[in-house]
């Protein structure tokens, strides 16, 4: 029996972590949490079914490379086991037509030190994503005395969980800015909703972000299930989209943090950050203009890196001015190609989910 599950942020050293595949992945249909989520001008508005293969097996393999390129780095990685994804999920409260995906692990794992957690996600089609990774989770649970696993109170998803006029086509980028502002999402507060991908870890403190895929009753339950950490709520009003603090809000070793731009962190939410002589700085622009095509994601999935120690960082190989930014910030870079994932859920560290990391739950901001 050994250790295998223990990671309390994204920036210690990274010893073992799941990536995703992009096998069955298909596109969902629409339904009310997705609507919000795809832009108007989307190519993908109104389309959904099994996703092309060609870009499938592009995906696959360069999701097999960032495997490859961890394990020579010396980090083990372990891989899920996809469903069909193209079949219904159907409830007692609601059916849609079809799954989405297992390559991006991060939005249904969290880890938190010993335990990983399976999300409580918004999205109907994602409603059984977390079997792709029962077997590796039974396995560690098997391996690994300490390991605490743990599913956060499902969701039923019924119409109640939504604003059924949330979408609206006509609202202008103005009036999608003020209801972030505004702190108006798609889903309402009657159950506990999050996406793994909201919460940023930094050892005692958890910075979960409140937008379309994360509600203000999910933050209740990490209060009272975790009373020996502190949650923090952040939002980030210049997000029209906000969906995933991990385009937006990151880590890359204790005290400095690149935020996006366009995304500034409010001052207000700062002041534990500048309190304790942590630096936040801008991330480097885009490398490109636009996603690839049938993208979910935005083009800041540029500073979605995955950090292997505080000065070892991978960055997806394109992104030419986030890799310059980072040797200036002292960190080695290693360039990973991997725009062609993107479409499946997101870049690099959308695209894993911790198993281990060395070290604890450290005080940051005591
Ligand atoms: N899953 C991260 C996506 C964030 C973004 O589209 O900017």
């Amino acid at each position: 029996m050994a250790k295998i599950v223990n990671s309390w942020n994204d920036f210690d050293p990274l010893k073992h972590v799941i990536v995703g595949l992009a096998d069955h992945s298909c596109i969902p249909p629409e339904e009310p949490a997705t609507s919000e989520k795809v832009p108007i001008d989307s190519e993908m508005r109104g389309m959904w079914g099994p996703r092309p293969l060609e870009t499938v097996e592009k995906a696959n393999a360069q999701l097999d490379n960032l495997a490859k390129v961890l394990g020579e780095n010396g980090v083990t990685v372990d891989r899920p086991s996809p469903l069909q994804w193209n079949a219904p999920v159907i409830t007692p409260d609601f059916r849609t037509d079809s799954m989405m995906t297992c390559m991006p692990p991060r939005d249904t794992l969290l880890t938190i030190g010993p335990e990983i957690i399976e999300a409580a996600m918004s999205f109907r089609c994602r409603f059984w994503e977390y079997l792709a990774f029962r077997p590796l989770l039974n396995r560690y649970f098997n391996e690994d005395p300490e390991f605490i696993w743990t599913q956060a109170p499902r969701p039923r998803l019924t119409d109640i969980s939504y604003k059924h006029n949330y979408y609206d086509e006509r609202i202008s980028l103005e009036e999608r800015l003020e209801r972030t502002a505004n702190k108006d999402f798609v889903t309402t507060e009657e159950e506990i909703l999050f996406d793994a991908a909201d919460v940023l870890r930094i050892g005692k403190d958890l910075f979960i972000q409140h937008g379309l895929t994360t509600n203000r009753k999910a933050m209740e339950w990490f209060k009272r299930r975790y009373p020996d950490l502190r949650i923090h709520a952040v939002n980030f009003p210049g997000d029209p989209y906000p969906i995933h603090i991990d385009a937006t809000f990151v880590t890359l070793r204790p005290g400095l943090i690149i935020n996006n731009p366009q995304r500034r962190l409010p001052e207000d939410q700062r002041k534990i950050f500048e309190a304790n002589d942590w630096q936040i700085v801008d991330a480097a622009q885009p490398a490109h203009k636009n996603p690839p095509p049938l993208c979910y994601s935005s083009v800041w999935l540029s500073m979605n890196c995955l950090v292997l120690d505080h000065k070892t960082v991978i960055c997806e190989a394109s992104e030419v001015n986030q890799m310059e930014q980072m040797d200036k910030l002292g960190m080695n870079v290693i360039p990973v190609p991997f725009r062609d994932a993107y479409p499946f859920g997101g870049a690099l560290h959308c695209a894993t989910a911790d198993v281990y990391r060395e070290g604890g739950c450290e005080d940051y901001f005591p």
